[in-house]
């Protein structure tokens, strides 16, 4: 029974290898060996350690963060290797104070045909982000539009600064969203709310979008990546293979209908008493401690 479970929470990727050690990691330097190979330098992203907290910081500030081929393959690059790496509990993916992201790069996609959209999935290696198992929390500052908007929306938690602005214009570019604008922003905001930004391009600020549930809060903007690299160090104190599978069935809500939602969940709450964690976790409630969780 215990192999069995063992084996559904390794398929399910919730199975995850102890951390190597637990000191603090603040402010390590930048090197390609340290920290499973992702605190290195890319051409269009900062990839950072803050405690058990990898940062990432979309890096194109002339193109207001335009997403160019370039900076897709960094951050999946990154993180595919923070993914593996056991002393990293969450991430925070930012941009800069003018813009998250001002949408897919328009000058590189312009002269693109449908042969060579179709034949290449364009796009498609996007959904990479989604896939992350780690939690990410979002710190969004000026403009998320279009692709940025899709971006952010893989993201697991938004914490908006006062300047953001939302927004899904690619009908005023002659296309419709390709990543996600048509799909997450109606499970997120509804259909009306949806259908107005897809079919007008305009644009909503941080206040509506909070209003929207499109980010969870508003943040003084020079205080955005603070409160989400606080928060992410918070669900990173957690059990990792916990954080994983609490992510994993919350988005398995937007893929199952009620009964089988409730059977997953349900299914995965059994699986998390074959960890120590849940034994530590329970076990320091009872004798009035702190938990000291170890991925285990
Ligand atoms: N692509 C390429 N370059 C861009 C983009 C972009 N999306 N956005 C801004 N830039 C460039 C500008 O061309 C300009 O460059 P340059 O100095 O060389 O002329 C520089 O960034 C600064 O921009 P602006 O001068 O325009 O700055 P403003 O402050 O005047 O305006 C805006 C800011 C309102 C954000 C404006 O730049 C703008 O409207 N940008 C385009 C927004 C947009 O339409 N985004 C949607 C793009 S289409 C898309 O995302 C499709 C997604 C499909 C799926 C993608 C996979 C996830």
């Amino acid at each position: 029974m215990m192999l069995a479970r063992s084996t559904h929470l390794r398929r399910s990727g919730l199975l995850l290898r102890p951390l190597a050690s637990s000191s603090s990691t603040t402010a390590r330097p930048l090197t390609a060996a340290a920290g499973g190979g992702w605190e290195k330098s890319y051409e269009f992203i900062l990839a950072e350690r803050k405690d058990r907290v990898a940062l990432l910081t979309l890096n194109r500030p002339k193109a207001l963060n335009a997403l160019c081929n370039g900076i897709i393959r960094d951050l999946i690059e990154a993180t595919t290797h923070i993914a593996r790496d056991d002393s990293v509990g969450a991430i925070v993916l930012t941009g800069s104070t003018k813009a998250f992201a001002a949408g897919a790069d328009i000058k590189e996609m312009k002269d693109k045909t449908f042969v060579e959209a179709f034949s290449t999935n364009m796009f498609e290696e996007w959904g990479q982000i989604a896939k992350v198992a780690k939690p990410i929390v979002a710190a969004v500052n000026g403009y998320a539009l279009g692709g940025g908007c899709e971006l952010m929306m893989m993201a697991d938690i938004v914490i908006a600064g006062e300047n953001a602005k939302f927004g899904q214009p690619e009908i005023t570019l002659g296309v419709i969203p390709g990543c996600g604008g048509t799909q997450r922003l109606v499970r997120a905001i509804g259909k009306s709310k949806a259908m107005e930004l897809v079919l007008t391009g305009g644009m909503i600020d941080a206040k509506q979008a909070e209003k929207d549930g499109l980010v969870s809060k508003v943040v003084p903007t020079e205080t955005t990546v603070e409160v989400a690299l606080e928060m992410a160090n918070k669900i990173a104190s957690f059990s990792l293979p916990v954080a994983a599978a609490a992510k994993e069935t919350v988005n398995a809500a937007f893929e199952l209908n009620l009964a089988e939602g409730l059977r997953f969940e349900r299914r995965i709450f059994h699986s998390l008493f074959a960890l120590s964690d849940q034994k530590e976790g329970m076990g320091a409630f009872v004798e009035k401690r702190k938990p000291k969780f170890t991925n285990t």
